[in-house]
């Protein structure tokens, strides 16, 4: 193998932990020295370049890296003010670097739907989404343009309003404003150039992608194994998140219980297993799957 291909992933910031351990869960083996920029496959032609997450969608696009992981909100946000003739390709979410950009404001300003936007000043980072959120609505305010400590601008009084990420809500909370709509909602995305490769490099890609998707699919999946009375099956059968066929396995000496065992693909909640409960559902155990081939 002559060619390799290089994965855009932030250097140090929300996204880099996840991400790293994402690519070393697909099998990649590399050396990671604090200071540098470049790590090496040291088992695959795939070496991983390490920058500012507001970098990778252009080094994508223009085919300096083949693969990147970056927040949907930093793709998005760079597409508003680009022209849209050849986007990088959106091959799947993550499942991780989960959060939201939101509207928020003073507890003490009165709200009653996005037109109290209406003529006011809105701070942000996020002026191409906001701006085009507005418009879709026909609200015009004044956009304030802000590269950080946007929740500060109400006290500051810079602006009436804010729009900015929010995951846990803390910070909102900590500078005491209120969430008032989501403008969008995030996840960590793998995209991929839309430059065309030479067959040995997009067979990489290809086989990265592959990988990635086992990977995220596995860390969603359960193994769920419980007791059912044989008249509430199909119920069952139906609540369980993203399974297909659950396997039925009849009790020794018990003629209206079953056993059944599917593989969930979707997050099993508490509130799942309460509703498997209520149907009828006991003795639940809900395991891990370690690898999968479907
Ligand atoms: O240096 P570089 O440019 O690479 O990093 P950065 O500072 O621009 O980004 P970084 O590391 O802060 O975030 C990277 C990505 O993580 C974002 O683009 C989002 O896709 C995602 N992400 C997930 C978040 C959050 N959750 C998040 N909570 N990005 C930022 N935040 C902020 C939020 O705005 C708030 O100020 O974190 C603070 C804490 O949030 P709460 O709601 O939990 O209090
Ligand atoms: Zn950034």
């Amino acid at each position: 193998m002559s060619e390799r291909i290089k994965i855009a992933v932030q250097k140090s910031g929300r996204l880099s932990e996840n991400s790293l351990e994402l690519l070393h869960r697909c099998g990649l083996q590399y050396a990671r020295s604090e200071s540098r920029l470049y790590c090496a496959g040291e088992n695959m032609p795939v070496d991983i370049l390490l920058v500012r997450d507001d970098d990778i969608p252009s080094m994508v696009r223009q085919g300096v890296c083949e693969l990147g992981i970056v927040g949907e909100n930093v793709l998005r946000e760079q597409q508003c003010g680009e022209d849209d003739s050849a986007p990088v390709s959106e091959l799947r979410g993550l499942d991780f670097g989960f959060c939201r950009l939101a509207i928020a404001a003073p507890r003490s300003i009165t709200y009653a739907g996005s037109q109290s936007l209406q003529g006011k000043r809105i701070a942000t980072s996020y002026p191409g989404i906001l701006g085009r959120y507005l418009a879709e609505r026909g609200i015009v305010a004044q956009v304030v343009r802000l590269a950080g400590a946007v929740e500060i601008a109400p006290s500051l009084g810079q602006a009436d309003f804010i729009c900015d990420l929010v995951s846990s809500g803390n910070t909102l909370q900590a500078n005491d404003l209120r969430e008032l709509e989501v403008v969008m909602e995030s996840q960590a995305q793998l995209i991929a150039t839309p430059r065309p490769l030479s067959a040995e490099k997009q067979a990489w890609v290809q086989r990265m992608q592959r990988r990635i998707d086992g990977v995220v699919r596995v860390k969603e999946s359960k193994y769920i194994m419980l007791h059912a009375p044989r008249s509430a099956v199909a119920e069952i059968s139906r609540l369980l998140p993203g399974s297909e066929m659950p396997t039925i396995v009849s009790l020794d000496g018990c003629d209206n219980k079953v056993a059944m065992h599917a593989v969930c693909r979707e997050t099993v909640f508490w509130e799942t297993l309460e509703a498997l409960e209520d149907a009828g559902a006991s003795a639940m155990l809900v395991l891990p799957v370690e690898k999968m081939l479907a």
